[in-house]
């Protein structure tokens, strides 16, 4: 399964969403900022709809709100 997060450098939610991958100690979640790279700001909004962060691709589906992200994550632990 592709996991991808997209974030943003500032963003209090992505922080949120990025501490639950480091407690968890997930290596299987791509960082994608969109701060840093015009390229991941086109493609969150091209599949996803919308500029906003944070936002996890599973398999190129997006999943946006920071607590249904860390829902997910719990529900889905790295295999
Ligand atoms: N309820 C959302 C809030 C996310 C949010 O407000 N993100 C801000 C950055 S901190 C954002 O992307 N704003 C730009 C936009 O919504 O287009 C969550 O918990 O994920």
């Amino acid at each position: 399964m592709k996991l991808e997060l997209f974030v943003g450098t500032t963003c209090p939610y992505c922080h949120l969403v990025q501490k639950e991958i480091e407690k968890q100690g997930r290596t299987d979640v791509e960082i994608c900022n969109i701060d840093l790279s015009a390229e991941n700001q086109k493609r969150l909004v091209e599949v996803g709809g919308k500029r906003q962060v944070p936002c996890l691709f599973i398999d190129g589906s997006p999943l946006y709100e920071s607590q249904d992200i860390v829902k997910w994550l719990r529900k889905n632990p790295q295999q």
